[in-house]
């Protein structure tokens, strides 16, 4: 399978996050990227597809400030990330706030994403990987890669949060769409419920979210993925959130599979994506499901037997040292099936 990415994502890099109450390192690493290329080899370099399709996802003014926070960080004198620390709940978009806090703020949904000086272009680099495996996966190939990083699907629209600033995932269904593809499922198996695509798509019925992930009521992102979300309006049953209790092993975990898959199938989804976090693994240093190597490749081999042409784009997964092999290990079962 062939797969995607762009050096710069490598390039950013915060230093800490606030984490129950202090400072904690940031757990989404650069050492994150090399280890799935030192694991895959160095695949192919992601096409630059602009900014259009980003734009078909997230708001401008968000995506300006993307852009522009951290040099307004510095202009206002901070050294290190900028990062948020106070958060509205009402009011979010119609003010015009002077203050670089009061920006972050508006755009950001924790103090957990700090902006660095290359995010930005890390996170452009991410999608473009993204788009490019669209591209070949639109072009004939049964399935492909895409190394995202940072991740994308807790960022909505209009923020960011949880590690994420664009959302790779659902700038791919959009771009697929834009291409003539109808109907897109977004199977997303990361240990964090995807807030952000669910949003995004939260009243689209042409987009299938599914997702299995930790029980918000135990984990983040706490308010969203509770199993009675189901979408809205035309969206209304296609979204479908399976929470699982921390401890979840292969053995609870393979259940709940089969009706992420089933709804996929009900779809009739003319393309795959899947938002693959490898945090559910049984050693993640920030997660707690109980996932083997070898789960991932049961789960490549089930989600190849739909058949569908197939987007799989990289989210979370923190256990460094193991993250190739259980990245490859998936991959591995999902070209193991024929289709
Ligand atoms: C894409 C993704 O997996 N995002 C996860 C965001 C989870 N953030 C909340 C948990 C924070 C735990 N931080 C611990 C840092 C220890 N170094
Ligand atoms: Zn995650």
């Amino acid at each position: 399978m062939r797969h995607f990415s762009d050096p710069a994502q490598a390039r950013h890099a915060p230093t800490r996050e606030l984490h129950n109450g202090g400072w904690a390192d940031y757990a989404e690493v650069p050492a994150r990227f090399d280890a799935v290329l030192n694991t895959l080899g160095p695949g192919e370099p992601a096409r630059d597809f602009g900014i259009e399709p980003i734009l078909a996802v997230h708001d401008p003014a968000y995506v300006a400030f993307l852009r522009e926070a951290h040099d307004l960080w510095r202009a206002a004198g901070r050294e290190g990330d900028a990062m948020g620390y106070v958060f509205p709940v009402v009011a979010r978009r119609v003010l015009d706030l002077d203050r670089i806090d009061a920006k972050i703020g508006q755009y950001a949904m924790d103090a957990s994403t700090p902006i660095a000086a290359d995010t930005w272009r890390a996170a452009y680099g991410g999608v473009q990987a993204a788009l490019t495996a669209l591209d070949a996966v639109l072009g004939g190939d049964s399935a492909a890669f895409a190394l995202c990083r940072p991740p994308g699907h807790h960022c909505g629209a209009d923020y960011m949060g949880g590690y994420c600033y664009l959302n790779n995932v659902a700038i791919a269904a959009r771009a697929a769409q834009a291409r003539g593809v109808r109907r897109v499922a977004i199977l997303d198996v990361d240990y964090h419920h995807g807030n952000g695509t669910q949003d995004i798509f939260y009243t689209d019925g042409e987009v299938l979210f599914a997702s299995i992930h930790a029980d918000p009521k135990t984990d983040f992102p706490f308010y969203w993925g509770h199993a009675d979300e189901r979408g809205e309006g035309p969206g209304e049953g296609a979204t479908l959130n399976l929470p699982l209790p921390q401890g979840t092993d292969w053995a609870g975990y393979a259940p709940a599979l089969q009706p992420a898959l089933a709804a996929v199938r009900a779809h009739g989804a003319d393309l795959l994506i899947v938002s693959y976090g490898a945090d559910t693994f049984a050693q993640d240093p920030i997660s707690h499901f109980r996932l083997q190597r070898e789960d991932y490749t049961a789960m490549g081999e089930a989600v190849a037997a739909l058949g569908l042409p197939t987007l799989v784009a990289m989210e979370g997964g923190y256990a460094v040292d193991a993250l190739g092999a259980n990245v490859a290990a998936f991959l591995a079962g999902l070209e193991r099936t024929a289709r």
